[in-house]
């Protein structure tokens, strides 16, 4: 039975910030309603889409934690913000959290048909330069609801191309993020649920242990929990 002193120490825990980021109309917000379970995030279909990083609490497996939507990179469409500015909000938002000692998960939201050269540079700027490879970073591929077979497959097939590119990831998800009024068959009713334990899985188990020392950052070294429970030191990307 839990102490009481355990349970303080629970209820009291501050929630674990996960930014989500990527280019525009990989699914973004959708992902943020997948995890979260309701249809808070505006996504590129409704009229009023806010062109802002936008917040949202969920509890996944009794830990609370504060999904980021953050606004879409490189977008060619008119009412969206130009790049320049959509970078700098990201910038911001992820210098603030990491200075802060605040940054627990990056999800990198990755559409599978859309291989971009913008790709490698986004992975460069947003999690190799500002977050010094120091937080865990893990991709999210979404569109994958007619995918044959499993859905996981796919990374199977690509995770080599992300891995000579320099891009390396503590962990993935290959999922479908159309909303649930979007699934008319219950194939695609199934391939979201699924969806979305594998997502839940993937945050529950990748987040940062405690705040690491700044030392440990500087040289390059740090750890964090992995899908397979071991602890892994990464040298600086
Ligand atoms: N087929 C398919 N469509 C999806 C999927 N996920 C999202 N979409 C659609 O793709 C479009 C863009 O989705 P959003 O969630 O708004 O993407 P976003 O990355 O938040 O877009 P921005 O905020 O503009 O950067 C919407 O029309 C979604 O319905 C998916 O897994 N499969
Ligand atoms: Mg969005």
């Amino acid at each position: 039975m839990p102490s009481v002193f355990t349970f303080f120490q629970k209820s009291s825990e501050p929630a674990h910030n996960v930014i989500i980021f990527g280019e525009a109309g990989v699914g973004k917000s959708s992902l943020v309603n997948l995890i979260i379970g309701s249809n808070q995030a505006k996504t590129s279909s409704d009229a009023e889409c806010p062109q802002r990083n936008q917040e949202y609490e969920v509890t996944v497996d009794n830990r609370k934690f504060r999904i980021w939507d953050t606004v879409g990179l490189d977008s060619l469409t008119v009412n969206r913000l130009p790049t320049a500015s959509a970078e700098r909000l990201l910038k911001q938002l992820l210098s603030q959290l990491f200075k802060r000692g605040e940054l627990d998960l990056l999800i990198y939201c990755v559409r599978a048909a859309r291989a971009t050269e913008a790709l490698v540079r986004h992975y460069r700027t947003f999690y190799s330069t500002i977050c010094e490879g120091a937080v865990p970073v893990v991709v999210v591929v979404t569109c994958l609801e007619n995918a044959r077979g499993e859905m996981d497959n796919w990374w199977t097939r690509n995770e080599e191309k992300f891995r000579k590119c320099g891009m390396l990831f503590a962990g993935h998800a290959c999922v479908t993020t159309l909303g649930e009024e979007q699934c008319d068959s219950e194939a695609l009713k199934e391939r979201r649920a699924s969806s979305r334990r594998t997502v839940h899985a993937l945050i529950s188990t990748i987040y940062r242990v405690g705040r690491r020392p700044r030392t440990l950052i500087q040289r390059g070294i740090i750890s964090y929990r992995t899908p397979r429970g071991l602890v892994r030191f990464v040298p600086r990307v």
